[in-house]
């Protein structure tokens, strides 16, 4: 049923640890590492594993994690358990922004060296020049902070694997179109013109974390190496897929990054449990196929996405794309899980249905318009 598509790439790596599927962050926490089990599934019920370079991922080391994080931090994540972090004296939960959102569950540090470590060995893959693409679904935890969770993200995966990036690519790109903005790598990148962060997410100075305004472009050196592309409530398909090729077309022409990181977190689908934008499974796809029809060597991560059964058919469809190999729409018969996708059993849902597009015409005209201009000041 499966096909090869006139783009098939060989040199497509898979990083996974099916450990890491199976941590918990707590009852009702909507972040479900669970959603990771059914993508692996999914991918594999089609056949993708056969054509693409698999590894199963080791944890990160502390030496590795020091490379961003700074050793106050990391000391205090692997030495806290939920035994212990009850007895913690005052102050010191809100000095290291433990809570709801990044609650310290059973074995969160082995789950959070699993993320990293597979973020790490995908990067090896491609500055060894062994995968031109290596995928990492259980990566793209972009809020983490050099010394504090956020976000349900507790070390930044995406982060260290730029640093190994640097050690011998000039120019790092990174595209991040989780619904939230990205700012743990934008804030670690922020001076360097080493890397460009380029994140577009929902923005009102209200919903998760607040930043990511069309004014944060960078300082020092690395100012106008950070670009912003705030949206509102509901953006559909069309729209966005114009506004994300518009701006990205003379963003890497101009750069000419040598190595790209996209975090494609599935928060951005429509339907998601925290998100608020209309788009399909196809167009979010669009934005890699895109991304990877340039031929640069690409590292792709996954990120938010709440709606676990949309999870995992958008990044089964994308390890498509990005290996290319053309899916049949209808799932697989003789999968695992197979009743979370009913009633359609389809690769491709309608979920842009529920919220009315808040980004008027002339508001992404001129989103569109602003982002080329700043783009401009690339070629000096
Ligand atoms: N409260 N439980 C995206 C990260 C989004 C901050 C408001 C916590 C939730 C959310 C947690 C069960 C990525 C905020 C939220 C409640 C302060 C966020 C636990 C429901 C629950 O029911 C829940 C007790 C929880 C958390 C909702 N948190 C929704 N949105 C955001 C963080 C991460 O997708 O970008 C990448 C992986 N936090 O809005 C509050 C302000 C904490
Ligand atoms: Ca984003
Ligand atoms: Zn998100």
């Amino acid at each position: 049923k499966i096909e090869f598509g006139t783009d098939y790439s060989p040199d497509v790596s898979y990083h996974f640890n099916s450990k890491v599927s199976e941590f918990h962050y707590g009852v009702r926490h909507p972040m479900k590492p669970f959603r990771l089990m059914l993508t692996d599934h999914l991918v594999s019920g089609y056949g993708l594993h056969n054509y693409m370079d698999l590894y199963e991922t080791r944890a990160a080391s502390r030496e590795e994690l020091l490379e961003f994080h700074s050793k106050d931090y990391i000391d205090f994540l692997s030495k806290v358990t939920p035994d212990t972090v009850s007895k913690l004296p005052r102050g010191s939960l809100e000095k290291f922004n433990i809570g709801d959102d990044c609650p310290i569950f059973q074995g969160f540090y082995d789950y959070s060296v699993l993320y990293a470590g597979a973020s790490l060995d995908a990067s090896r893959k491609l500055l060894n020049g062994q995968s031109e693409i290596a995928i990492n679904w259980s990566g793209g935890l972009h809020h983490a902070k050099k010394s504090s969770p956020s976000g349900f993200c507790y070390v930044n995966d995406i982060v260290l694997s730029i640093i190994n990036l640097l050690r011998f690519h000039p120019r790092v790109l990174y595209i991040d179109i989780d619904i939230h903005h990205g700012d743990g790598v934008q804030e670690a990148f922020y001076t360097t013109d080493r890397v460009f962060t380029v994140s577009f997410h929902k923005y009102n100075g209200e919903f998760f974390p607040g930043t990511g305004n069309f004014d944060e472009l960078g300082c020092s050196e690395g100012k106008h190496f950070a670009l912003n592309v705030p949206l509102e409530d509901g953006i559909d398909d069309d729209s966005y897929i114009n506004l994300f090729k518009g701006v990205m077309d003379p963003l890497i022409t101009s750069y000419k990054p040598t190595v790209i990181i996209q975090q494609c977190g599935a928060d951005s689908l429509g339907h998601d449990r925290l998100g608020c934008f209309n788009l399909n499974i196809k167009a979010h796809g669009e934005c890699v196929k895109f991304i990877k029809s340039f031929g640069i060597p690409m590292l792709v991560v996954g990120g938010g996405g709440y709606t676990p059964r949309n999870v995992s058919r958008l990044w089964t469809y994308e390890t498509g794309i990005l290996s290319g190999m053309i899916l049949p729409e209808s799932l697989p018969e003789d999968s695992p899980f197979r009743e979370w996708f009913g009633p359609d059993y389809s690769l491709y849902p309608t979920l842009g249905d529920l919220y009315e597009n808040k980004n008027s015409k002339k508001f992404l005209e001129n989103v569109r318009i602003r982002c080329l201009e700043r783009i401009r000041y690339l070629q000096g």
